[in-house]
């Protein structure tokens, strides 16, 4: 199995999900700006160009991150990081999935974009991203993970995406659930690793 990533980028959250999984897997880097990877050009795995993508052994591909998350654990995590299909926790734990998502992730990919100019950028942060930061800072007030008192590959998705905002001038400081969200994630053997094999700097 592949995992195709690129540094600091939102990979993270496969690659932490394939840890906890205990399943071995191969890094493969993709270049952003040449899209190209080792193997070649990184079109020929996904046409749509995005990390991450996953490669299984019967070169089947998947791609879209929450998608490779929810194959994880259904396909080796027996229940232990996400709940069985079909039940309520199930749902709320793709309700969040879908918030990091979306709302989350493409949120903050508005602060890494080379068509919005700084000073919109300042006003999305501050008219939209900080309502966003504000909810998950009060429901990590009274949970310890997304799901209540049990990790699931949601945890790691929002830990990847949370990394990101000190990068664009976000200060996260005032949000203490989440910097205890925080500091509770990097203590997982499986985030360790995975920052450290992305070569990542400690926060
Ligand atoms: N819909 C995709 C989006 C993934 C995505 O936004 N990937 C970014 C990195 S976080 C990317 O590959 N960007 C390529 C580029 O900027 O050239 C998913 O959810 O997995």
């Amino acid at each position: 199995m592949k995992l195709y990533f690129a540094a600091g980028s939102c990979g993270l959250a496969s690659q932490i999900a394939l840890r906890e999984a205990g399943q071995d897997f191969d890094l493969v880097e993709v270049d952003f700006k040449t899209k190209r990877t080792v193997e070649g050009s990184y079109f020929d795995v996904t046409p749509k160009g995005f990390v991450p993508a996953l490669k299984l052994d019967n070169g089947e591909i998947i791609t879209e991150g929450a998608v490779i998350l929810q194959w994880i654990a259904d396909t080796h995590s027996a229940g232990r990081l996400l709940p069985a299909a079909g039940t309520a926790e199930r749902y709320r734990a793709l309700e969040w999935l879908n918030y990091v998502a979306t709302d989350l992730h493409k949120g903050m990919a508005v602060m890494f974009s080379p068509f919005v100019d700084k000073a919109s950028k300042v006003d999305f942060a501050n008219g939209n991203l900080a309502e966003r930061f504000a909810y998950i800072d009060s429901h990590l007030a009274k949970n310890e993970y997304l799901l209540g008192d049990r990790f699931s590959v949601a945890d790691g998705y929002l830990y990847n995406v949370l990394c990101w905002p000190p990068r664009v001038g976000i200060d996260l400081s005032r949000y203490a659930a989440i910097e205890q969200f925080m500091l509770r994630m990097e203590q997982r053997p499986s985030v360790r690793a995975s920052r450290e094999a992305e070569g990542l700097a400690p926060r």
